[in-house]
């Protein structure tokens, strides 16, 4: 990943309000704006939604199906922590260098220098190491950051974080507990089974190599489980409603592939073929000792950790095919899902999109990033933002300006559309690009 500087530029510091002394407040408790508060109103009343929690929609559903799945295995469930965090525990505290490119305000939603909306589940670890009495927690909840608009990019999510303590020097403890993983019959392309450890991706050295090894082994063998076990159960679903497609009797394939997160190491992602694609599901690795001895665990203890990605599987296993449906508020989108079913979703219509085009030159003062121009459009337009593409940019071979187009494509889940309706929201979206990084429309 490219490294930027993570200190907000001034350009990149998108104000919502005339009134910016104006504190934010969030469930009753209040948050002072200055130069980093970069929130946006319609983001921030996402918080109330808690899709995780509701049992009747596909987010909670798939949730309730991997708790299940883990139930009696010795993990403590917490899916109530509230998104607001601090800078602390979100980055500070999983060892996240100083420049890393998460902390930018282009990337994360902060409510001012010390508070931010959580970018992963992982911002709870330290205190569920603290807290959990069981040798293992999960954690489920909504997770926020500033990213492309598209059909798989919603700057709300969901995650699933898992993470296993064990005592240093206990194998048969390990080897046993691997033993006690279900066995599934999926196919599992791992070049780093035995040897966890290469140059790109080193071992902790207060860890034996067996150590590693078996550690690595219990927690790939537990994302496996989970992964089958869901896959599985959509298959089933998908085979009850009559679906005949080929994918659905051939066995699940998944490859791990060697990955790069501050707090573990080594790390890896998984990736499960599904319909002709390798589709990145979960984050991973052996936990970084560091953040064990700020948890108060001393130092003879042993930990790995994951983070699945919920609602990309969600919209495989429900064959939903754009991530804004989860956030609709359309009864013939709520009434599909039940408690404990998988079942495929039926369109209830598809209407057109409009697109349009902004093109303008670059003011050589004011950066604008993509993610800027996403969350202009998406704050003017909401969820009737279907995507934002950056389809060309030039410099001028004379004076050096830079331009760029963006390509905006305006569509309803719900309704149809008017272009009297459109124009008047792309007039805006063009009026705040003018406004806030002083572009000369072309
Ligand atoms: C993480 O967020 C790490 N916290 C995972 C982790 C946990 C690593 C514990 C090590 C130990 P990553 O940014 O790759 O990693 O996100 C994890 C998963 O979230 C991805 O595999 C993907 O399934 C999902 N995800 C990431 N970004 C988005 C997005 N914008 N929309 C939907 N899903 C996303
Ligand atoms: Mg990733």
């Amino acid at each position: 990943m490219f490294k930027i500087s993570a200190r907000p530029l001034r350009s990149a510091f998108v104000r919502y309000s005339s009134n910016t002394v104006k504190p934010i407040v969030v469930d009753n408790k209040s948050y002072h704006a200055d130069e980093w508060t970069n929130v946006p109103p319609y983001i921030l009343k996402l918080i109330d939604r808690k899709l995780h929690k509701n049992v009747n929609h596909p987010i909670g559903i798939l949730h309730d199906l991997i708790r299940q799945n883990m139930e009696g295995m010795g993990y403590t469930i917490y899916d109530n922590f509230h998104p607001i965090v601090s800078r602390y525990q979100n980055f500070d505290s999983l060892g996240f260098p100083e420049d890393h490119v998460g902390r930018s305000t282009s990337d994360t939603y902060y409510l001012n220098k010390d508070y931010l909306l959580r970018t992963h589940t992982s911002a709870h670890e330290q205190e569920c190491f603290i807290n959990s009495k069981t040798p293992g927690y999960l954690i489920t909840a909504d997770v926020y950051r500033r990213d492309e608009v598209d059909r798989t990019h919603y700057p709300a999510f969901h995650q699933l974080e898992g993470a296993r303590v064990y005592d240093k020097g206990d194998l048969e403890q390990i080897q046993q507990d691997i033993d006690a993983i279900p066995q599934t019959n999926i196919i599992v392309e791992d070049p780093f089974r035995e040897n966890p450890v290469t140059p790109n991706n080193p071992g902790q050295k207060y860890m034996t190599d067996e150590e590693i090894r078996l550690v690595s082994t219990h927690l790939k063998k537990t994302v496996e489980y989970l992964v089958n076990q869901v896959f599985e159960r959509a298959r089933e679903s998908a085979k009850k409603a009559g679906s005949t497609e080929p994918y659905l009797n051939e066995p699940l394939k998944v490859r791990w592939v060697e990955a790069y997160f501050p707090w573990t190491s080594p790390s890896w992602e998984i990736e499960v073929w599904w319909k002709g694609e390798w589709l990145e599901c979960c984050g991973c690795g052996v936990v970084q000792q560091q953040v064990l001895l700020n948890s108060n665990l001393g130092d003879q203890k042993i930990s790995w950790a994951f983070g699945i990605g919920l609602d990309r599987i969600a919209m495989l296993l429900f064959d939903i095919p754009d991530i804004r449906l989860f956030w609709t508020q359309d009864e013939r989108f709520h009434k599909q899902f039940k408690q404990g079913e998988i079942n495929t979703f039926v369109p209830y219509s598809k209407y057109p999109g409009v697109k349009r085009d902004v093109s303008f030159w670059l003011n050589r003062d004011y950066k604008l990033h993509a993610n800027d121009v996403m969350e202009i459009v998406r704050n003017r337009a909401g969820d009737l933002a279907e995507s934002v593409v950056n389809v060309d940019e030039f410099t001028h071979p004379k004076t050096g300006k830079k331009s760029q187009c963006y390509r905006i494509n305006y569509q309803s889940m719900d309704r149809n559309l008017t272009n009297s309706e459109i124009n008047s929201i792309h007039d805006k979206v063009v009026e705040d690009l003018v406004n806030r990084f002083k572009v000369e429309i072309r």
